[in-house]
């Protein structure tokens, strides 16, 4: 017993010490946040080619930062590359980790070693503002009361979140453990299966919408737009998609201004682009590109306001910022806001195939920025960095321990991230719905499986940005360098290449 205690008080002055250490060194420990959007597409932004749909504050990160051509999101789909990149761990691993209603028990286990919880052991201050959708409590959630387990819990010293997704109830935000403007007297309650209360739904009233939408986004009319599920009760807190952006870059900026004395970890998760798209108005109508383009536009300035709040409060040069966001595109995923109509020549996978669900290079390549002037020297590197890498990256530039077992899957690419090498990752486990593949250096491979079509409501048809179209059920191999388009499949001329890698994905999938 008595043993025990010292050996805890022995790891407690080491753990302190070894912080101090990090602390006291050349320089602090930055500052870091990670600005994480929905559903954007590499082509999405200026930066990456886009000359249809401008992004000048997203752009002016990347002139002075790092850019990456070969930067990962773990999963074509938002819950499962959230999970990975809190936990370090690909999702494949937890086979509950698939796009969650609002009420699904939380992924995450409470107290684990996330990529928060070991930036606050080293004594960092750490946030989540925007979208959680990792799941809420422990099976069935009490609006009305305390929320718990939730990003508290994660490892999050505060938290202002939408429960899941912009199209689902309930459609209310959680400040802490609370629903933010709630009243006693008028009880939420959601239901994804049937409908409750008297609120009219889109199935009933779509008279009463403002945007057009499919059977599967036809529930509970809230703020004048049809929803996935059905909901009641909680009108004085229903929130206006018009205002969510600015809602969200609002608090992120309270945040860093309360928090500008101390080291800090901001996950900034804007809302923009995932449908429903409704932006303000001073947005609406301004792309010429329907919904999605006006979207892109509102997601941009929250970028800028949060980035000049940064400037303004002197944060830029010990803030490390990553930005980047969670799948590919979609154009059109349950609503009718006239982006397919729109799109003209704007190219949302950018050189990439396919999009949001896919496991395709535009499910998962990601724009990727980080940006940290005065220490990262502005640039454009091809190193193959993911997001479920953050975890042992930023933990080694934190000082940050990281644990036996924590973040399996995290490979520390700290020297990619901060452009001191070419080389991240040797190579990766590609997740798209229903269908995984590996990409080790140039080859990238997918074995032969189900002709995933996901569950949305129509074809877009513009070669494939919507990410509704069919993948071949064979077997499939590309080489990326000469075929970023994975459109030749040349599995038949290098069956050696894609055995290795055959084996190589299935160990993986087996570990
Ligand atoms: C899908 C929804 C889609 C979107 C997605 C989550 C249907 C038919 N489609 O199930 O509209 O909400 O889930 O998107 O219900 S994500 O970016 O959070 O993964
Ligand atoms: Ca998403």
């Amino acid at each position: 017993m008595k043993t025990n205690l010292v050996l805890v008080i022995l790891a407690a002055v080491c753990g302190a010490l070894a912080s101090q250490r990090a602390r006291g060194a050349e320089s602090e420990p930055p500052n870091i946040v990670i600005v994480y959007t929905d559903d954007v597409g590499i082509g999405d932004v200026s930066c990456y080619g886009s000359s249809a749909i401008h992004t000048p504050n997203i752009d002016r990160l990347a002139a002075d930062g790092l850019r990456f051509t070969s930067g990962y999101a773990s999963s074509a789909t938002c819950t499962p590359s959230r999970y990975s990149l809190l936990t370090g761990s690909y999702a494949f691993r937890n086979p509950l980790a698939e796009i969650l209603p609002a009420d699904a028990p939380m992924l995450i286990e409470p107290g684990s070693a996330t990529l928060p919880e070991l930036l606050r052991r080293a004594g960092y201050a750490t946030a989540v503002i925007g979208k959680w959708h990792l799941g809420l409590g422990r099976g069935g959630v009490d609006w009305n009361g305390d929320i718990k387990p939730g990003p508290l819990e994660a490892g999050f010293d505060e938290s202002y979140v939408m429960a899941a997704t912009n199209d689902r109830v309930p459609c209310v935000y959680i400040d802490g453990r609370r629903v933010e403007g709630a009243e006693q007297d008028d009880p939420i309650q959601i239901d994804y299966r049937k409908k409750i209360g008297t609120i009219p739904t889109g199935h009933e009233r779509p008279d009463l919408t403002r945007l057009a939408a499919d059977p599967q986004h036809s529930g509970t009319i809230i703020n004048g737009i049809s929803r996935i599920g059905y909901m009641s009760g909680g009108r004085a807190a229903w929130w206006k998609d018009e205002e969510m952006a600015d809602r969200f870059t609002d608090r992120a900026i309270r945040y860093v201004t309360e928090h500008k004395d101390k080291p800090f970890f901001l996950y900034f998760n804007l809302h923009d682009i995932h449908e429903p798209r409704w932006p303000a108005d001073r947005h609406r109508g301004k792309s010429g590109a329907g919904g999605r383009g006006d979207a892109i536009l509102e997601m941009d300035e929250a970028v800028g306001r949060f980035i000049d709040a940064l400037e303004r409060l002197d944060l830029r040069k010990n803030t490390l910022v990553i930005f980047s966001s969670d799948n590919g595109p979609v154009v059109t995923d349950g609503y009718e806001d006239g982006s397919l109509e729109n799109i003209g020549d704007h190219d949302p996978n950018g050189p990439f195939r396919g999009g949001k669900y896919q496991v395709w290079e535009g499910g998962t390549r990601m724009p990727t920025i980080v940006s940290w002037p005065g220490t990262v020297k502005p640039g454009v590197t091809d190193a193959m960095v993911c997001q479920v890498d953050f975890l042992a990256s930023l933990a080694e530039l934190a000082g940050a321990s990281v644990p036996e077992g924590a973040g399996p899957d995290s490979v520390n690419v700290l020297p990619a991230l901060l452009g001191r090498s070419d080389k991240g990752r040797d190579e990766l486990v590609q997740q798209g719905n229903g269908r995984m593949a590996i990409r080790k250096a140039d080859w990238k491979y997918i074995p032969a499986g189900p002709r995933k079509l996901p569950a949305g409501p129509k074809h877009g048809g513009v070669g494939d940005p919507t990410g509704h179209s069919d993948m071949p059920a064979e077997a499939q191999l590309y080489n990326l360098a000469d075929d970023p388009g994975e459109s030749t499949n040349v599995i038949a001329q290098h069956p050696v290449v894609a055995n290795d890698l055959a084996a190589r994905l299935k160990q993986s999938l087996q570990s």
